[in-house]
């Protein structure tokens, strides 16, 4: 009888230190939940023209558009300004065939009527390469923590990351472009080749890049969403102490269709 009571004590104080543990481990966790980290408006951006306000047809510090997967556009809601517009919904054969053109000096205002579209679109820029856009080289200095962030709005999914070189290559349109490039050169009338999907489709000429994770963003109102870590800078430098610019890259992809791309800074990270 005596060894049942104490064991049934033993059980109580079991469930006891179990229930405050389990109190503590709640309170430790919301503890450790980092708080975000605040951006200040102020804070000089890096990117030029990253509120993409300076430009005619095509937005200077930026990859020229092509009129047909990207525009250069006023804000039809009127309060953005100048904004970035990308269509993904455009087959891959006739993104390639004029990009070719622009490549070699075609005009925005001269691209072809965006021929339709079929499901699965597969076919499409979506479903192959994305649309990529680049900003030119920013330089960007040993040690130091940056804050990246851009507004997005629209139905495909968008990846961002900054890319970090030690000399600055080429900013001819495409140049980047591994598929691309093989097209250009064979000047092929086939399907182009896909080398690897999304990032790993681009030319190794950088040394480190760094992901804005594109689950992270916030509501930056009228169907606007602010891209951006929660708290974790990027520091272009580490590991790689040769690295001397960074490329902003964004990459709207699936699903297919329209999407719009504002005001991307980059800015010194402050700390707290
Ligand atoms: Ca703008």
């Amino acid at each position: 009888m005596i060894g049942r009571r104490y064991t049934k004590m033993f059980l109580l104080a079991g469930v006891v230190l179990l229930t405050a543990f389990s109190c503590f481990l709640v309170l430790a966790t919301q503890a450790a939940q980092p708080a975000t980290y605040k951006e200040n408006p102020k804070a000089k951006n890096l990117v030029v023209n990253g509120d993409f306000e300076k430009g005619k047809d095509s937005p200077e510090g930026w990859q020229q558009v092509d009129g047909l997967t990207t525009f250069y556009i006023d804000d039809p809601d009127k309060k953005r300004g100048k904004i970035l517009k990308v269509d993904t919904d455009i087959l891959q054969s006739q993104g390639y065939d004029w990009w070719v053109k622009i490549s070699k000096g075609a005009k925005p205002k001269d691209a072809p009527k965006k021929l339709a579209t079929t499901e699965p679109k597969y076919d499409t820029l979506a479903g192959n390469d994305g649309v990529w856009i680049w900003s030119d080289f920013i330089p960007v200095e040993k040690g130091k923590k940056y804050w990246f962030t851009f507004d997005y709005k629209g139905k495909p999914d968008v990846m961002a990351w900054l890319v970090g070189y030690t000399k600055k290559e080429s900013t001819a349109f495409g140049a980047d472009a591994n598929a691309f490039q093989e097209y250009l050169k064979e000047k092929t009338t086939g399907k182009p080749d896909n080398r690897g999907r999304l990032f790993e489709s681009f030319i190794n000429k950088y040394k480190w890049r760094g992901q804005l994770n594109s689950r992270s963003a916030t509501d930056a109102g009228d169907g606007w969403r602010h891209f951006r870590r929660a708290n974790q800078p990027f520091i272009p430098t580490k590991p790689y102490g040769d690295v001397k610019f960074v490329r902003v890259l964004i990459l709207p992809f699936w699903p297919p269709g329209e999407a719009f791309i504002d005001n991307v800074r980059l800015t010194e990270y402050e700390e707290k």
